[in-house]
């Protein structure tokens, strides 16, 4: 196997380097205030792109579905918005969520515990696209290739991942050119993009240009050596798949512009934020206030579908002066609990370990600076 030398590296600084602020500053996550949405508004969902965003022509785009198949189709945008239609909220989250959190830190995109979010994607179901194309005996696999183009570890590549073919068929998987209602930005993949729902980010190919019936294990760079959990760079390890469970909670209080140490007067707070998992439903989000060691359990919301996160609350009594932590943990319908801290590995993939905020109860909040506008709020 090639080692990847790009990605290859770790850094034990505790400051992320200029060459990883170019990928943030490309990258956002969701602003954590924005858990508040069941669905997330476009710009607030997180984003991440390899190399750049292509600029494409609808009028001259196709999307060639082929391969180890009887009949192969060419579809322009209008062929693919003719077939069956599906709306479906779906959360994702990138693999590399937490990454930055690990120590030595393997440099990357440094997301810290936000590089998720839920939208409602419409477009149309793969499986009877598949069918219709017919794969002949043998397909074993489907590759999903992208418009995109750049080198990462040493590689010329398209951004392309495959699926097994029994992945790939099912219900839920579909090609997604609508997201909240409106066409796809050209950042969440215009015109067309594969939604997998229950499963981490990077397997949502965007800017499809091609799907590929094939006999064979794909092994692009993106499949392998990429995305996989391993301790070490000469072992390849587990592939990556669905989503640990994770929750998120909305910091509660005002911030402080830096660091965001959150400040909230004494008194009734209701915590609030999401959970998810792509490998069932939510069964418990906990809470604790002090760092981890107490637990208290959450109200669960209400049911934003399967694929979707969930809403959660708990009201604090924060009732005494002073800094606490702020952890909250997800437990699923499997039985995985979030860990409050995760296996180091390699490419810093799958780090679902418990959000901690530091928040400082005061009596009364500093004083405010009253609004120029006179309008107290
Ligand atoms: N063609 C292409 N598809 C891609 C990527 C990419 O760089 N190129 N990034 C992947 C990764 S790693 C993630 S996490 C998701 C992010 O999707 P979003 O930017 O729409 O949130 O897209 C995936 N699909
Ligand atoms: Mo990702």
């Amino acid at each position: 196997m090639a080692k990847p030398e790009s990605t290859h590296q770790v850094s034990t600084s505790p400051d992320v380097s200029l060459d990883e602020l170019q990928l943030a500053v490309r990258n956002h996550s969701l602003p954590l205030e924005a858990l508040r949405y069941p669905i997330t508004p476009i710009g607030m969902h997180y984003l991440l792109i390899h190399f750049d965003i292509p600029r494409v022509d609808p009028s001259q785009w196709r999307l060639v579905v082929g391969g180890h198949v009887r009949a192969p189709l060419t579809l322009t945008l209008d062929d693919v918005k003719r077939r069956p239609a599906v709306t479906l909220a779906v959360t994702l989250e990138c693999a590399g969520n937490g990454r930055a959190n690990l120590s030595p830190r393997p440099v990357s995109q440094p997301w810290l515990f936000e590089a998720v979010g839920t939208a409602e994607w419409t477009g149309t179901p793969l499986r009877p696209l598949l069918e219709a194309v017919g794969a002949l005996d043998g397909a074993a696999h489907v590759v999903f290739t992208g418009l995109d183009r750049g080198v990462q570890g040493g590689i010329e590549q398209h951004y392309e991942r495959s699926l097994t073919m029994a992945e790939a068929t099912r219900e839920e998987v579909f090609l997604a050119y609508a997201i909240n209602g409106q066409p796809l930005p050209p950042q969440h993949g215009f015109p067309l993009r594969l939604v997998v729902p229950g499963w981490y980010g990077m397997t949502h190919v965007k800017w499809l240009r091609s799907i590929t019936v094939v006999t064979r294990p794909f092994r692009g760079y993106q499949q392998e050596p990429a995305y996989h959990v391993t301790s070490t760079w000469d072992e390849l390890g587990e592939p990556v798949t669905r989503m640990l469970p994770r929750s998120l909670m909305v910091p509660p209080g005002i911030p402080e512009f830096l660091p965001r140490t959150r400040q909230l007067a004494l008194g009734r707070c209701i915590l609030e934020g999401q959970a998810w998992s792509g490998w069932g439903r939510i069964v418990r989000v906990e809470v604790s206030t002090d760092g981890g060691n107490a637990w208290a359990d959450a109200e669960l919301g209400g049911d934003g579908g399967e694929f979707a996160w969930q809403s959660w609350r708990h009201v604090w009594d924060a009732d005494q002066a002073g800094q606490f932590e702020l952890c909250c943990r997800a437990t699923d319908s499997a039985g995985n609990v979030q860990p409050l801290s995760a296996p180091w590995n390699a490419h810093g993939v799958c780090n679902n370990q418990v959000q901690r905020i530091k928040v400082v109860v005061a009596h009364e909040l500093p004083p405010a600076q009253a609004p120029a506008d006179g309008l107290a709020n």
